[in-house]
């Protein structure tokens, strides 16, 4: 086999998986992003469950066309994810993206499709993937991203970081009190002291 026809035949082995797989990701899941921009009211990217924000189209960074052999082994070993539980890193998704196929697996995950709302109760109720205290489900539902601890539902952001920093709280509060009631013990008694300067002798 000549030098010419070994690099043709490597090539051509490296281009099979990748088209296998712009196939296999040409039925990106718009349902969900859909869904969230319409009960939410919020602009949605595909960020949100995809490592690219453009989605998996493309040659950029997590994005079909750029995958090395390893990620295109890694994205087929998520889409055989098909029963919950299994290891799954995509490289054309994120950790929450990886999380939902890795908790309900691609069946179900295909399954919800139809019915996108659906996805929030799978989610189950403990996983908090950014650590803000607002579960995933609940992000999912809001369209806040479920991995930027700073983007979440303003209220229940504030509740949490209060119950959070609730010590550092009392404590500032605590001060203030003090600071306000030095403050005007000191004048009350500077006061004193003029009016007692100035009543005749
Ligand atoms: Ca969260």
């Amino acid at each position: 086999m000549t030098m010419r026809l070994r690099s043709c035949l490597s090539r051509f082995l490296l281009v099979v998986p990748v088209l296998a797989g712009c196939v296999a990701t040409a039925d990106a899941y718009s349902e969900f992003q859909k869904f969230v921009q319409t009960r939410s009211g919020r602009a949605i990217n595909c960020a949100m469950c995809h490592a690219n924000s453009d989605g998996p189209d493309g040659a950029g960074f997590g994005q079909i066309g750029g995958l090395s052999p390893e990620e295109i082994g890694r994205l087929n070993q998520a889409r055989a994810a098909f029963e919950p539980g299994q290891a799954v890193d995509s490289p054309i998704l994120n950790k929450f993206g990886n999380h939902i196929v890795a908790t309900i697996g691609k069946t179900r995950l295909l399954e919800f499709r139809n019915r996108p709302e659906e996805l929030a109760a799978a989610l189950g109720t403990t996983s908090d993937l950014d650590g803000d205290g607002i579960p995933d489900w609940r992000e999912y539902l809001d369209g806040t991203h479920p991995l930027k601890k700073t983007d979440g539902n303003p209220w229940l952001l504030f509740v949490n970081n209060l119950s959070r920093y609730r010590f550092h709280v009392i404590m500032i509060v605590f001060a203030t009190v003090l600071t306000i009631y030095g403050l005007a013990n000191l004048l009350r008694g500077s006061s004193e002291v003029h009016d007692a300067t100035q009543e005749p002798k």
